[in-house]
Formats: C-alpha cells, sequence, structure tokens
C-alpha cells in the first residue's frame, strides 16, 4: 500500500466518523468530562508527529530524529509550568488513570495505605476502588462528605489519616460540584507524614484560570486529564516538585508507558497556548456562570442539587425525590437530544448500574457560546425531557427543538469529519 493510496476514501471508516460529527453538533453535550477542542487543537491533534517515536525525554531519547520531537515537548512542558507555577511537569501520560498509576508507583509499594474519596461520594476509580489497579495493589481506606452538608467532611478526613496512617492521601473527584480545602488536605497529610496527590482533573481549567484554589503549593504530586475543563485532547499530566521529578519520569516511562503520542503532546502544547490567553479566564468564568444558572432552574423546578448547587461546572441532580433513576434520566435525556450520564449521589441505595443521580456538566456547551440566557432554554428541555421520561413521543418532540437549537450554536463548522 503507497501513501497515494491512503487517499482513497474509506466509506465505511467515514460514515462513522460523520455520524458521530453530526451527534456532537446536534446533541447538548452535558457529560461533565467532556468539552469541545479547538479546531487548532483538532489540527494539531492528527499531524505527521503520529509517525514518530520517542521515547525517553528531550535530549535522552531511545531513537533518532527526535530534534523537534524535542522541541515540542519542551514548548508543551513550558506553557504547563507557566499556568499553573509548578517545578516540574510530565506531559506524557496518555491519561488520567495512567498519570495516577505513574504517581502512585513514585511514591508507593504494593500493599501501602491510600486514602482517597470514596467512590460513591464522587471519587475516581483511580482513588482506590476495588476494580482499578489502585483497589488491587495497595490497601484503601476512604473519607467522604457528611450527610448533612454532602460537603467533604474534613473531620473525618483527619480522623481516617490518624487512624490508617496512609502513605498517600489522594483529594480530588469525578463528582463533587464544590471547591475542596487543600489547606486541609495539606494538613492531615502532615499530621501522618503522608504524600498528598491532588488529582485535578474536573477543574484543571478553574485551577489556570484562577477560579478554583490552586493544589500546586500545597500537593507533592498534581495529576489531571487535558480534556475536561482544560479543554485540550484526551490525555493526562502529572505536575510536581523537583525532588519527585526523576521518580515520576521514571515510572511514566518506562515504568508504565512506552513511547509517548507526540502528536498529542502537540494538541496539549496548542490547548496549553489557548490557557495562556486573557479570554480563556472568561471561558470559564461563563463555564461556572452557565453551571450555577441551570442549577438554580433545577432546584426551582423542585430538583434536588448535591450540595445544594455548584462552585464549578458540575451539577449533581438527586433524583430520589422525583422517584426516578439515574439511568432512566440518562435514556430520557439521550431520546431527547441531551447527552449526560448517571452518577450515584453520597449515600446512594441503587447499584452503580442504576444509581440515583444525574450528573450535568457545562464546559462544552459553555465552548459551544451558550450564555446563561441559553441555559434557560437548556434547562426546559431538561425539566420538560425528565417530566416525560416515559413518553417517547414528547422525547422525540423536545429532540426536534433540540436540533434546532444546536443549530444556532455551528461546531466546527466547514468540517466534513
Ligand atoms: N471518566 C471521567 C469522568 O467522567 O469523570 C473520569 O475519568
Amino acid at each position: 500500500m503507497s501513501l497515494k493510496d491512503d487517499l482513497r476514501p474509506d466509506l465505511q471508516l467515514t460514515a462513522i466518523l460523520r455520524q458521530e460529527l453530526k451527534r456532537q453538533r446536534s446533541k447538548l453535550e452535558m457529560i461533565a468530562s467532556e468539552n469541545f477542542v479547538s479546531e487548532s487543537v483538532l489540527r494539531f491533534g492528527r499531524s505527521v508527529f503520529t509517525n514518530k517515536y520517542s521515547e525517553g525525554y528531550p535530549s535522552n531519547r531511545y531513537y533518532g530524529g527526535c530534534e523537534h520531537a524535542d522541541e515540542l515537548e519542551l514548548l508543551c512542558q513550558a506553557r504547563a509550568r507557566k499556568i499553573f507555577g509548578c517545578e516540574h511537569v510530565n506531559v506524557q501520560p496518555h491519561c488520567g488513570s495512567s498519570a495516577n498509576m505513574a504517581a502512585y508507583f513514585a511514591v508507593l509499594n504494593v500493599g501501602d495505605v491510600i486514602l482517597g474519596m470514596d467512590l460513591s461520594h464522587g471519587g475516581h476509580l483511580t482513588h482506590g476502588a476495588s476494580v482499578s489497579f489502585s483497589g488491587k495493589l495497595y490497601k484503601t481506606e476512604f473519607y467522604g462528605v457528611s450527610e448533612d452538608t454532602e460537603l467533604i467532611d474534613y473531620d473525618e478526613l483527619m480522623a481516617k489519616a490518624e487512624a490508617t496512617r496512609p502513605k498517600l492521601i489522594i483529594a480530588g473527584a469525578s463528582a463533587y460540584p464544590r471547591i475542596i480545602d487543600f489547606d486541609k488536605f495539606r494538613a492531615a497529610a502532615d499530621r501522618v507524614k503522608a504524600y498528598l496527590l491532588v488529582d485535578m482533573a474536573h477543574f484543571a481549567g478553574l485551577v489556570a484560570a484562577g477560579l478554583f484554589p490552586s493544589p500546586v503549593p500545597k500537593a507533592d504530586i498534581v495529576t489531571t486529564t487535558t480534556h475536561k475543563t482544560l479543554r485540550g485532547p484526551r490525555g493526562g499530566m502529572i505536575l510536581c516538585r523537583k525532588p519527585l521529578a526523576k521518580a515520576i519520569d521514571d515510572q511514566v516511562f518506562p515504568g508504565i508507558q512506552g513511547g509517548p503520542l507526540m502528536h498529542i503532546v502537540a494538541a496539549k502544547a496548542a490547548a496549553l497556548g489557548e490557557a495562556l490567553e486573557p479570554e480563556f479566564i472568561d471561558y470559564q468564568r461563563q463555564i461556572v456562570k452557565n453551571a450555577q444558572r441551570l442549577a438554580s432552574h433545577l432546584a426551582d423546578a423542585g430538583y434536588r442539587l448535591v450540595s445544594g448547587g455548584t462552585d464549578t461546572h458540575l451539577i449533581l441532580v438527586d433524583l430520589r425525590s422525583k422517584n426516578l433513576t439515574g439511568v432512566a434520566a440518562e435514556k430520557a435525556l439521550d431520546k431527547a437530544g441531551v447527552t449526560a450520564n448517571k452518577n450515584a449521589v453520597p449515600f446512594d441505595r441503587q447499584s452503580y448500574a442504576i444509581t440515583s443521580g444525574l450528573r450535568l456538566g457545562s464546559a462544552a456547551l459553555t465552548t459551544r457560546g451558550l450564555l446563561e440566557k441559553d441555559m434557560d432554554l437548556v434547562a426546559e428541555f431538561i425539566v420538560a425531557a425528565l417530566s416525560h421520561h416515559d413518553d417517547d413521543n414528547q422525547l422525540n418532540k423536545i429532540r426536534l427543538r433540540v436540533e434546532e437549537f444546536t443549530q444556532g450554536f455551528p461546531l466546527y463548522p466547514g468540517l466534513d469529519f
């Protein structure tokens, strides 16, 4: 097969990609961990760097021809350091899970105790859940939210730390809508001489814009994905202090990964370049305003919000008082053209496959240009779909309205697939 042959259209594949583009354009994307990258990030993410192996680090590679890969990785690192003010960054992790794995491997031995946020209270699989490597390799202990306030119970955190003496405490969550007090985490870690890792994947964009306290001065290690509020390609990064730099780099490569995906590193660099622009702060502010406007409408419509609202891009709706499960809500919304996900709420009695909650995020819609007034209509669509969750005819009518609405916010105009 020659390069020229590659230019022949692959109709089967093209059809799938066109369908996905159509789906993204015509639905309201409200999965809190998703976003739409800019056309620039999209372009850099499919560059000729996909052809290049560059195992190792700048100036110390296992292959020849890495001079431009070196420049690229150094640029990406410099941008990340400038945004987050960290001493060292590794931009090679393929995802958040591998970033966390490399970070754990750098400071832990198998069998050590780790203390993370309970998955059912908003934590992440890699923070110690039994189905993840983190729950299989380490002895896991969990803190959670208080039943009254649904805010992290910092007294319980300290008590658990003192009782279980973890070697690593993990802060950060996937379904927690509020600001996290990193001073309290630092105090708990210092009390028992544990490392503190903050997984800021969900709120990294807010941190970059100064709208969420930076964990960088408080934590020994900060991990993140690059594709949520940070609005980059799907991938991961690890930020740390200089003394841990070598241990972390050695665990990313050769510890758990082979060659970095340099086309994705290029896309990360492009996204970080955008995050350095002043408009990025406006964008992040709008994300929060949009989430808060939606939260207020949902509360007005009688939906109970976990912790009463949000400080971030994320809302967690407790559906129990509406006699609705998370899975039923997710399905109804999908039929109505709104993409979101079921999620456990704290003290949920339903299984993870069913759940009693619905997680909604505002980052992707904000990228499309929606403002608070547009969230008024989004709220109307959501409330209508949930009220008619078992009426396909009504859901279809809402879907047609959603499709028309989304046309007012073009996504990748001119892009074919
Ligand atoms: N899957 C991501 C989320 O939805 O929060 C976390 O990795």
